[in-house]
């Protein structure tokens, strides 16, 4: 239904997006007990093997909206993006990046490096929430793309979560690991400050647009929460014989 009312404020369009932070999934009950310590090992395994495709979806996401932009200025910050996951080598100065940093991840809850690259673990559902979310980047305009990638308004509280939360929830599991989540914390409120600075800017132009923002976001919402679904439901514990504890 197109709104014919005013735009809102920059400010009250911001609200209306925050606002949105109830639908997160660390409300999600999977993401409940891994914060209340209730998840066994194999359901934790799980979780970081089945993550690890939205991992490298990411920069296949990204790399679609520098695509189909035309945009030099937000291409020019956008790259980074992909730069963050994958890693790079320039000129000397190297970074392994989040993908390869998710791996280690894998590695310190007990699952070798082939189990979490070979994607063996990784439940259907799991594959078709992500690639509605790559698939969106691919074929909306890219200011679309550029909106959903606003849940990670709410981003930095769920990695401080794990990292407050792991080593005494689940001593078992090596904290190198949690390296990931530490440099999300910064890489997320820059890539927001940015995406949101965009969004405030482009969507404002009617309140239509407006309204078209908050149902973008609902639906990158909608894939993190069918994630944790497909991740609760379809029984992606990974039980490895020997492995500590
Ligand atoms: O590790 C995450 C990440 O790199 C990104 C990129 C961003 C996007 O472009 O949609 N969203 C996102 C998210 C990451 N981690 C999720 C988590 O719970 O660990 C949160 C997720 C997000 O909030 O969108």
């Amino acid at each position: 239904m197109t709104d014919t009312s005013a735009p809102w404020t920059a400010e009250e369009f911001e609200a209306q997006l925050r606002g949105k932070s109830s639908s997160y999934h660390i409300h999600h009950p999977f993401h409940r007990m891994m914060a209340a310590g209730t998840l066994t090992p194999a359901q934790l395994r799980g979780w970081v093997a089945n993550r690890f495709y939205y991992q490298i979806s990411i920069p296949v996401k990204d790399a679609a909206i520098l695509s189909n932009c035309d945009d030099r200025e937000i291409r020019r910050e956008w790259i980074q993006r992909i730069l963050d996951h994958d890693g790079y080598d320039i000129g000397g100065i190297q970074d392994p990046g989040g993908i390869e940093a998710w791996i280690r991840l894998g590695e310190a809850v007990g699952l070798s490096r082939d189990d979490v690259t070979s994607l063996r673990y990784v439940a259907p559902a799991t594959r078709f929430a992500v690639d509605a979310y790559i698939n969106f980047a691919r074929r909306q305009p890219w200011q679309e793309a550029v909106a959903s990638s606003l849940t990670e308004l709410f981003a930095p509280h769920i990695h401080q979560q794990r990292i407050d939360t792991w080593p005494t929830q689940y001593p078992w599991v090596d904290t190198a690991g949690l390296q990931y989540f530490k440099q999300r914390l910064t890489q997320a409120r820059r890539d927001v400050e940015h995406g949101l600075r965009f969004t405030l800017a482009y969507f404002s132009q009617t309140r239509a647009l407006q309204e078209r923002a908050l149902q973008i976001l609902q639906f990158k919402l909608d894939v993190l929460w069918a994630l944790a679904d497909a991740i609760m439901l379809s029984q992606c514990d990974i039980q490895i014989i020997g492995a500590k504890p």
